[in-house]
């Protein structure tokens, strides 16, 4: 065979491999999906949340955490500072996020905080921030899990300790099941910026679960495209993982060993990131990204849009799968989680704003 022949061969079907991963990649990513506005009443835009506000949760007396200023690789951010956590009370009409006082033992330069988990102390209700920090350096994307005690009357945070550990490399989100332990996922196999781009080129399903406590470190569940958020069920003994690619909440069973059994999937027809679960009812509230192509590709002339998906009876035999919030990106970009409390769902993005509506 003739070299020229040879390289146009080569040339030939390394394009076709080319375009048949961008057919794959559009299709995972919905890339085609055109959304219809859903909107809910009374929203506004949070005020001091304009760089993203990736993942919130809500303690029990109603006061929001939000992790905000996000840089994660191949998506936008537009703030040029460190990260922050901010505290909202659901219950002041004001609505006025408050950025928490960062304790002085803390490298606050390098803070990239991105999924975050509350722990309470059933013994002394002691409140416990988990957050999961990426400190960039030289285009490799690391990540460690720093904890913190709240303390809400001094709307501050105390330092305790960094987590890191080489099964815990490109972490996207936590749940803190104790006061050193939690349950965390890999939403790649690699933490070199390039090998990530090119894993997710692959849909190489190398995402994974790992189990964290002081004494044992191991992964739990595997076979993950894209894993994200994470929580538990009220009663603990499930634990919810979202695959962001694959377009599926898993629904695993906790072992007295903590290990995890695989239980269900549930689709949600939408790329979703964080899951929050609303203590009274066991309800999953999942920010998701409606059309991830826009969200891969960023053009501001033609935003990603936000989605709001709830699924109730998770555990029946038939979970209902409901578009709670849908907006093409005029309003919000980018939404990755939601959260309710007393009649509002709180929403955030990856690198856009923050969003408090009316439920009815
Ligand atoms: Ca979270
Ligand atoms: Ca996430």
């Amino acid at each position: 065979m003739g070299k020229l022949v040879f390289i146009s061969l080569f040339v030939a079907a390394l394009s076709a491999l080319f375009g048949e991963r961008i057919m794959n990649i559009r299709k995972r990513a919905l890339a085609s999906r055109e959304l219809v506005q859903n909107h809910l009443p009374n929203c506004v835009l949070l005020k001091n949340l304009d760089y993203g506000s990736e993942d919130i949760t809500i303690l029990p007396n109603g006061i929001a955490l939000i992790s905000a200023g996000l840089k994660y690789p191949g998506m936008p951010s537009f703030s040029d500072g460190a990260g922050k956590i901010f505290s909202l009370d659901l219950q002041d009409t004001r609505l006025k996020p408050m950025e928490l006082r960062m304790p002085r033992n803390f490298d606050l330069n390098s803070f990239n905080p991105h999924g975050i988990s509350v722990f309470i102390d059933p013994s002394d209700d002691t409140i416990y921030l988990f957050v999961v920090s990426h400190p960039r350096h030289e285009g490799q994307f690391h990540s460690q899990m720093e904890i913190f005690k709240f303390v809400e009357e001094d709307h501050s945070l105390v330092y305790l300790k960094t987590v890191k550990h080489e099964l815990l490399h490109s972490v996207n989100d936590i749940v803190a099941v104790g006061v050193d332990s939690f349950y965390a996922t890999n939403d790649h196999y690699f933490s070199h910026e390039i090998l990530r781009l090119i894993e997710t080129f692959l849909s190489l399903p190398w995402g994974n679960v790992v189990y964290y406590s002081p004494g044992e470190v191991k992964v739990v569940s595997d076979r993950y495209y894209f894993a994200n958020g994470i929580n538990l069920s009220p009663d603990k003994r499930h634990l919810y993982v979202v695959d962001l690619f694959d377009h599926n909440v898993h629904v695993l069973e906790r072992q007295a060993d903590n290990t995890l059994v695989s239980v269900k999937s549930v689709a949600v027809g939408s790329l979703c990131d964080n899951v929050e679960v609303e203590p009274e009812t066991g309800d999953l509230w999942l920010g998701c990204h409606p059309n991830g192509w826009k969200a891969l590709v960023y053009n501001p002339e033609d935003p990603p849009g936000s989605e709001v998906i709830q699924i109730q009876n998770i555990h029946s035999e038939q979970p209902v799968v409901t578009q709670v919030y849908a907006d093409n990106g005029s309003v919000i970009i980018g939404s990755s989680v939601a959260a309710p409390f007393g009649g509002k769902l709180l929403i955030g993005t990856v690198f856009h704003k923050a969003l408090c509506c009316d439920l009815k």
